[in-house]
C-alpha cells in the first residue's frame, strides 16, 4: 500500500478539505470559541453539511461526539498553551485506540527546531510504523517553532518542514502558508510524494485574504487545506466551505469563490 492509497479516504478527485478541531486544548476555549463553536456537535454538523473530506479531533471529543459521518483523523498528541519555553507535544492516544474510535487516519504535531524535536520525531516514527501496519495514513503537522526558529513562515523554513515530513515518512504534511504561491511551490516540491495541506491559521481579516492564500496554495500544487478557525469562526461556515470547495475541487478562480461568501 502506498501513500496515495492510504490517503484516498481523505481525498475527493485527488484533493482534500479537512476540518480541524483540536484548538480547545491547543489554545484554550476562551481564546478561540464562542457560544456556538464551543459545542463539538456544531463542528461535526459543519463537517458533514459542508462536505469536508475529513475531520480532525482529539480522542476525548472523538469518544463522546464522533458520529461517523465524515472520515476521522485522530490527533495523537497535544499540549496546552500554558507552559512557556521550548515547545513539546507528546502522545496522548495510540494508533490502536484511534482505530477503535473509528479513525481512518492519524495526526501528530512535530515542532521542528524545538530542543525537544528528538522526542517528537521518535514518537512520530513509532506512530508512522504502526499506522502503516494498520493501513492508515500518518499525517504530520510540521510546525517549526522554538527559540531557534525566528520566522516560522519564511519560505526556507516551510520548505524544510515539508522535506522533513517526507523524510520521516509522513503520508501528508500540514504546513503554514509562506505568503505567496511561488515560494509555496518550492515547499510542495520539497515534500515530494508526501501530500501537502496548507494550515488555516488564525481568522483572517477578510474572506478575500484567506481565500487568496488558499488559492495560492492550490496553484502551488498543494493537495488541499486543513482548516479550523477560518471556517468555524466564520459567521456562515457553510458559505465559507462552499468557497473553499470552489477553489480546491472545482479549480475556481478567487472571484468566483468569493461569490459564495458575499452577504445575500
Ligand atoms: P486553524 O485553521 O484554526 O489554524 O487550525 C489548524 C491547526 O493546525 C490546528 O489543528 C491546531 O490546533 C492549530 O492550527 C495550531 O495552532 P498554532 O499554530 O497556534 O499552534
Amino acid at each position: 500500500m502506498n501513500t496515495n492509497t492510504r490517503m484516498n479516504t481523505f481525498l475527493r478527485d485527488g484533493k482534500g478539505l479537512l476540518l480541524a478541531y483540536d484548538q480547545g486544548f491547543e489554545h484554550g476555549p476562551s481564546a478561540d470559541f464562542d457560544d456556538k463553536n464551543i459545542d463539538p456537535n456544531y463542528i461535526l454538523d459543519i463537517a458533514s453539511k459542508g462536505e469536508f473530506t475529513g475531520v480532525v479531533l482529539h480522542k476525548g471529543i472523538a469518544e463522546k461526539y464522533y458520529n461517523g459521518r465524515v472520515p476521522l483523523i485522530l490527533k495523537l498528541n497535544g499540549k496546552s498553551s500554558l507552559p512557556k519555553g521550548e515547545p513539546i507535544s507528546t502522545q496522548i492516544c495510540t494508533v490502536e485506540e484511534a482505530i477503535s474510535l473509528g479513525a481512518k487516519g492519524v495526526g501528530y504535531t512535530i515542532y521542528l527546531g524545538s530542543v525537544h524535536e528528538n522526542i517528537m520525531l521518535q514518537e512520530f516514527g513509532d506512530i508512522q510504523r504502526e499506522a502503516h501496519e494498520e493501513g492508515v495514513p500518518a499525517i504530520a503537522w510540521i510546525y517549526p517553532r522554538g527559540e531557534a526558529v525566528k520566522n516560522d513562515t519564511a519560505p526556507e523554513i516551510v520548505a524544510y518542514a515539508a522535506r522533513a515530513g517526507l523524510e520521516v515518512g509522513a503520508d501528508a504534511v500540514k504546513i503554514k502558508y509562506t505568503g505567496d504561491a511561488g515560494t509555496f511551490r518550492w515547499a510542495v516540491k520539497a515534500a515530494g510524494l508526501a501530500r501537502v495541506f496548507m494550515s488555516g491559521g488564525p481568522k483572517a481579516p477578510t474572506d478575500e485574504t484567506f481565500l487568496s492564500q488558499v488559492k495560492g496554495a492550490i496553484d502551488a500544487g498543494a493537495s488541499g487545506l486543513a482548516v479550523g478557525r477560518n471556517v468555524w469562526q466564520h459567521n456562515d461556515p457553510l458559505k465559507m466551505a462552499a468557497a473553499l470547495k470552489e477553489i480546491i475541487f472545482d479549480g475556481g478562480e478567487l472571484q468566483k469563490a468569493l461569490q459564495h461568501v458575499v452577504a445575500q
